[in-house]
């Protein structure tokens, strides 16, 4: 029988679901908070799917919680995976286009629509920087490092 000291330690996988939502050629980020993990960071609103949660059910209760506002999510437009070591997350990335009210920092400590060009120049989380251009390219947007 397998020792099960042996086996090597399964990584734990967190399931996130984030928003881009868009304003012309722009993309609503949000910074991090100080007291959370990758503070100081500029992410897209989202967060974990908790369990018995269905991706889009998770989407539609963060912007609320976080940006006070009611969305709709449209289409999943694409997906990452990433390792901080000891978990993995994988974030499901859905288009936003319909939404009710201004979005509000109830949870960041700021937000802001950006540009591709603004956004390659802050601090996003390594999950985001390397999918950053095929981000713009799932939405039709312009992508000025190709
Ligand atoms: P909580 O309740 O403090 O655990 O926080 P949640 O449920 O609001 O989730 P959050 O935002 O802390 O977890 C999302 C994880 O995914 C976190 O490890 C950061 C990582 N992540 C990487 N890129 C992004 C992104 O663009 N947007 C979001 N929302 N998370 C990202």
């Amino acid at each position: 029988m397998e020792d099960k000291k042996s086996r090597p330690k399964r990584t734990q996988w967190i399931p996130v679901a984030a928003g881009l939502m868009r304003k012309g050629n722009l993309l609503l980020l949000g910074l991090r908070p100080a007291d959370h993990n990758l503070a100081g960071l500029w992410e897209f609103p989202g967060g974990k799917i908790e369990s018995g949660e269905m991706p889009d059910q998770a989407l539609v209760r963060e912007f609320k919680e976080e940006l006070g506002i009611d969305v709709e999510a449209g289409d999943l437009k694409l997906s990452c995976t990433h390792s901080y070591g000891d978990v993995n997350i994988l974030i499901l990335f859905y288009e936003i286009r319909f939404w009710k009210g201004e979005p509000k920092p109830l949870h960041h400590s700021q937000l802001e629509w950006l540009s591709a060009e603004q956004i390659s120049q802050r601090q996003i989380p390594e999950a985001n920087k390397k999918i950053l251009d095929r981000i713009f390219k799932s939405l039709g947007m312009p992508w000025p490092k190709s």
